[in-house]
């Protein structure tokens, strides 16, 4: 009988020593994830970009550009928010459009607050309705950011305002503006943000901002290129795959990428009249590769077809990773 008993007393005395009852982070430290959702092309990534301060997300002016979960980490002396940058919410009919959806729940599942982007230029629409829904009944505080607040005019600013006020509440709602030139209020909501974060320690090295490898950042910024360059269908239909990324001598980074299109008259379009769009496209993207990484390259571009790839789930999984 004794002898149980302090078997039983040691194994506790084990246990405590496992699990230290100091917290690792100082009294009042705070930290957590926020999922920033909102309908396609409201100015999602480029608020992620403008919190950060480092460009992790890419933006463009064609909606669904980001495809994936993204996290841009911002660590100061009180807090790591790591912020999970969504695809916008939409109908999902394609395989990669369910992909997206799919990072979008993933993100609401694990994060500890949400932030709500809107297009305040603009009245609520549907589409708003559809992403209130979805986080409506969500046990997270939630803050809504009435952003692009530098392009709405005075007469409709009131207007707007009181219309998002009406359907998600006005208490924790700022206008903002994530644009480089005109960045509006991002102290300010910051502060709510990190105010609405549990205490809790740096899940993250201080000097890492982003979860993805420069590999991935690099074709990222290949598709971000091919964007802003590229019409109608064929953006869409654009997917960058990294074959090789090798330090060479003379501080070179030598990058070879495949940058895959759905069909063959978009692989023309893409390659364009004497090779001069992709070539165009290929400056373009090795200027912006180098900046970030800040080292010289030298950027091999290839293009393929993969039929229809964004109805495939297989193909889909190849270029954006498999989902958890
Ligand atoms: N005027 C204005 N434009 C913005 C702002 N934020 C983003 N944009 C533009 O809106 C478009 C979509 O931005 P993006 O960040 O990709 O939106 P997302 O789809 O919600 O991630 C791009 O052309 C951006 O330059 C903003 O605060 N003000
Ligand atoms: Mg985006």
């Amino acid at each position: 009988m004794n002898e149980t008993m302090n078997d039983a007393a040691a194994g506790d005395d084990h246990d405590m020593n496992e699990s230290p009852a100091q917290p690792a982070f100082p009294p009042g430290h705070r930290s957590g994830y926020v999922a920033v959702v909102g309908k396609p092309n409201v100015g999602k990534s480029t608020l992620v970009n403008a919190l950060v301060g480092h460009k992790v997300a890419i933006v463009s002016s064609k909606p669904q550009t980001t495809r994936r979960r993204i996290m841009g980490i911002l660590t100061r002396e009180d807090a790591q928010v790591i912020f999970v940058d969504t695809p916008g919410i939409h109908d999902p009919r394609s395989a990669l459009n369910k992909y997206m959806m799919r990072e979008v729940e993933n993100a609401l599942g694990d994060c500890d607050a949400i932030l709500f982007v809107v297009d305040v230029s603009r009245p609520p629409d549907e589409a708003d309705l559809v992403v209130m829904e979805r986080i409506r009944a969500l046990p997270q505080p939630k803050l809504m950011a009435l952003n692009k607040a530098d392009i709405v005019k005075p007469v409709k600013l009131g207007e707007h305002t009181q219309m998002y006020h009406a359907l998600f509440g006005s208490e924790a709602s700022m206008l903002t503006s994530g644009l480089d030139v005109r960045q509006e209020n991002l102290d300010e909501l910051m502060a709510l943000l990190v105010n609405a974060l549990p205490e809790g320690p740096e899940f993250y090295p201080p000097e890492q901002y982003t979860d993805q490898p420069e590999k991935m950042l690099a074709a990222e910024l290949i598709r971000e290129q091919a964007l802003r360059f590229l019409e109608q269908e064929v953006p869409h239909a654009v997917a960058v795959s990294v074959d090789e990324f090798a330090q060479r001598p003379n501080h070179t980074l030598y990058i070879a990428a495949t940058v895959f299109v759905e069909r063959d008259t978009q692989k023309g379009i893409l390659i364009g009249k004497g090779g001069g769009m992709l070539k165009k496209i290929g400056m373009e993207s090795r200027r912006e590769i180098e900046r970030m990484l800040d080292t010289r390259v030298y950027l091999e571009l290839w293009v393929k077809v993969r039929e229809a790839w964004r109805k495939d789930e297989g193909a889909v999984s190849d270029f954006l990773g498999a989902l958890e």
